[in-house]
């Protein structure tokens, strides 16, 4: 089973672990969710503060979801174009954040928001710090879906030196401790087509926000 989808755990630093193929057994599933939630809170592409608008794409699901406009970056229990509630967060995607928190030695992470981005092919994410969380004590869990990324891993510097992760449909990443507030992005993304997702990247991530 293992095997068969080419699972393992790479540590990248001290609090940063990578399972690649770690969703691949229960993909049918997820996407199958990851579908139904956008159905109900459309992708949108959110504004910045400085009134640019993002390469990515973003809807949210759980109890809160990162929402930014001209006023900023923040955590919503609504929808800002559907003022409805973000639907709930499926129970596959709960259930795999968790196992793959614990498998990173993250017991008992319990998010309350899953932000899920869409990168069409070109799309990009400058670098940047996840700081709209309350608690910096709990680990973030990422999920890569579709086409291949690069991703950009810094430090706690803006400035300081980063390093290049591929991570491919099914990978996922656990985030916690010292690497909580590092630098990060994703590199454009190449043309390419995904058998379950066609051409685009989806990534979700996992938070403890409130
Ligand atoms: C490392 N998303 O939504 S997920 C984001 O692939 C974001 O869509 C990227 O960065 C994506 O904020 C990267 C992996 C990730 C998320 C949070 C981190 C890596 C992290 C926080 C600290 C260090
Ligand atoms: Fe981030």
């Amino acid at each position: 089973m293992h095997d068969f989808f080419n699972e393992s755990i790479l540590q990248i630093t001290q609090d940063a672990f990578l399972l690649t193929g770690y969703a691949l057994p229960e993909m049918t599933t997820i996407w199958q969710d990851v579908q139904s939630v956008i159905s109900q809170a459309p992708l949108c592409n959110m504004q910045t503060p400085g009134g640019h608008y993002m390469s990515v794409q973003t809807a949210s699901c759980g109890e809160l979801g990162w929402v930014s406009d001209r006023k900023g970056y923040r955590y919503s229990p609504i929808h800002p174009l559907t003022g409805q509630a973000w639907p709930t967060m499926p129970d596959s995607l709960r259930q795999l954040a968790q196992s793959a928190a614990g498998k990173a030695g993250f017991a008992d992470f319990n998010p309350d928001s899953c932000l899920i981005n869409q990168y069409m092919v070109g799309a990009r994410m400058g670098l940047h710090q996840d700081k709209d969380e309350h608690d910096f004590t709990q680990p973030i869990v990422s999920v890569s879906l579709g086409l291949p990324a690069t991703f950009l891993f810094g430090g706690t510097r803006r400035n300081d030196k980063t390093i290049k992760i591929p991570l491919h449909h099914g990978d996922v990443v656990v985030w916690g401790g010292a690497s909580r507030l590092s630098y990060h992005g994703v590199s454009s993304i190449k043309s390419g087509d995904n058998a379950l997702l066609g051409m685009r990247r989806i990534n979700l991530t996992f938070r403890k926000a409130g």
